[in-house]
């Protein structure tokens, strides 16, 4: 499943150091010539693709991103140091535009490769730049030139790596809602998720993975029942299913069942995707039969069963946990 993860920033090559105006002052040299150095050039921004990214979730925080300025020139000649570049790691994928006029400027797709974005402005000229046979003493400098500077949209097509599956009223748009900035529709009646949610939840290493909220699915899903079937194939390609039984239900191992078997009935190797399986809605199991009614659902998947309560924030760390050591991240 795809969705466009977008950014607006900022970004500015550093100004160009200023030339000088000096002259040599040595023993035994009665006039010396003009010597002021050359102002370094300023940094400029450079984008570079890094696989290990996958998300533009950093640049929610930040927008502004300017090189640094090269410095000044010196006496006798010294050029002033430019500034270096500023390189912005982006995820592999990124598609950076001019904001105001959509023009394209890159893709940056293989990992490691570079674009440039603003260059960084022109040092300024030394005096000693201008000395001339009519001129043996020129006071003469320019200033360094400004670093360009451009507001630009970054794009990225986004998948899903992790899809919330379960009936319809088991708490998938909660889930999301709780991980995530997504602000799914959530209410206390079936076929509240009308179309898939994407949420992005950052992962300890910094960046984000992406999930996705599935719209519930009932018998027959498979063969077009209910909302399920166009969303069975929008999961394919995610690389790890979490699905979610509704504790508050009266028989959840018929309702892990019927899931089971629309994956089963689907086919395409859905049922060998990794899945971890949630019973959530803990609070409405009485306490002393959580126990019992976990260990009934693992014995029926054959799967670890973890508790929740998307609602009362329970058990939530424990289930990122499996999903970050399930994707190996
Ligand atoms: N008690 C309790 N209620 C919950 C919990 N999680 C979700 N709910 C409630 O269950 C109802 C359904 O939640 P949703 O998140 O909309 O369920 P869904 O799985 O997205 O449902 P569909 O979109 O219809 O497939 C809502 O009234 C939620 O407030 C929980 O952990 N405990
Ligand atoms: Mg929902």
């Amino acid at each position: 499943m795809q969705f466009i993860d977008q950014a607006r920033v900022t970004v500015r090559g550093g100004r160009g150091g200023d030339g000088i105006v000096a002259f040599r002052r040595e023993k035994y040299v009665p006039a010396g010539g003009p010597s002021g150095g050359d102002g370094g050039h300023g940094g400029n921004v450079v984008f570079e693709a890094d696989a290990n990214l996958q998300t533009l979730l950093d640049f929610k925080y930040k927008r502004l991103f300017p090189a640094v300025d090269g410095r000044r020139g010196g006496p006798n000649r010294c050029t002033g140091a430019s500034g270096p570049d500023l390189v912005i790691k982006v995820p592999c994928g990124t598609e950076v535009r001019h904001l105001k006029t959509d023009i394209l400027l890159g893709d940056l797709t293989d990992s490691g490769e570079q674009l440039v974005v603003a260059f960084g402005g022109r040092g300024g000229l030394g005096n000693a730049h201008y000395l001339s046979n009519r001129n043996r003493a020129p006071e003469k400098c320019t200033e360094g030139r400004e670093g360009e500077e451009w507001p630009l949209q970054l794009e990225l097509k986004l998948l899903a790596e992790v899809g919330i599956i379960g009936l319809p009223n088991a708490g998938k748009s909660t889930l999301i809602s709780v991980l995530s900035a997504a602000r799914p529709k959530i209410a206390d009646y079936p076929f509240t998720t009308l179309v898939p949610n994407l949420g992005v939840v950052r992962r300890p290493t910094g960046d984000g993975t992406v999930f996705a909220d599935i719209p519930g699915l009932i018998a027959g899903a498979a063969q077009g029942a209910g909302l399920g079937h166009d969303f069975l194939r929008h999961i394919e390609r995610t690389r790890l299913l979490v699905h979610m039984v509704d504790g508050g239900s009266e028989d959840p191992v018929g309702d892990l069942r019927v899931v089971e078997q629309e994956l089963e009935a689907y086919g395409h190797g859905l049922v060998d995707r990794p899945r971890l399986l949630v019973l959530n809605k803990l609070e409405l199991i009485d306490a002393d039969e959580r126990e019992e009614q976990r260990q009934r659902l693992e014995e029926a998947s054959g799967r670890p069963v973890m508790l929740t309560s998307a609602a009362m924030g329970q058990g939530l760390d424990r289930l990122l946990q499996s999903v970050w050591a399930e994707l190996g991240v």
